[in-house]
């Protein structure tokens, strides 16, 4: 019993750790401004990977920044769990950047390259969209 005493006691302060570290909706800290809703969310897709390949976004409608950073053109899409391709950009040469923007319900999808072979060979990640 005095073990579960203690491990509420450790989640009780772990709590209020994270509480603490938190800021409420709609703050910043300063020097580091909030990314809203309607600033674009960038991607630099290389030689083969995506720099980001975990975002989470708020939804519905969701602005990318692409970016080729590698010598092999890339472009970036966006499919849901049933393999509909809801976004891509056209394919991107090294340096070249493409912003665009799309609607998502909320939930996961994956972001990737659609030139044949890439995804496989890394272009490939995760998008969480959540509601508003
Ligand atoms: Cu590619």
């Amino acid at each position: 019993m005095a073990q579960l005493r203690i491990l509420s006691v450790f989640l009780l302060a772990l709590g209020a750790l994270l509480g603490a570290c938190s800021s409420p909706a709609g703050e910043s800290f300063a020097g580091a401004p909030s990314i809203k809703a309607v600033e674009p969310v960038a991607i630099h897709v290389a030689d083969f990977m995506l720099d980001n390949p975990d975002l989470s976004v708020t939804g519905p409608t969701v602005t990318f920044m692409v970016t080729n950073d590698g010598p092999t053109p890339h472009n970036v899409a966006v499919r849901n769990a049933e393999g509909v391709v809801l976004m891509t950009t056209r394919d991107l040469s090294l340096g070249e950047s493409q912003t665009i923007s799309a609607q998502f319900a909320p939930g996961d999808y994956i972001t990737f390259c659609s030139l044949p072979g890439h995804e496989s060979l890394g272009v490939k990640g995760r998008l969480s969209v959540i509601a508003p």
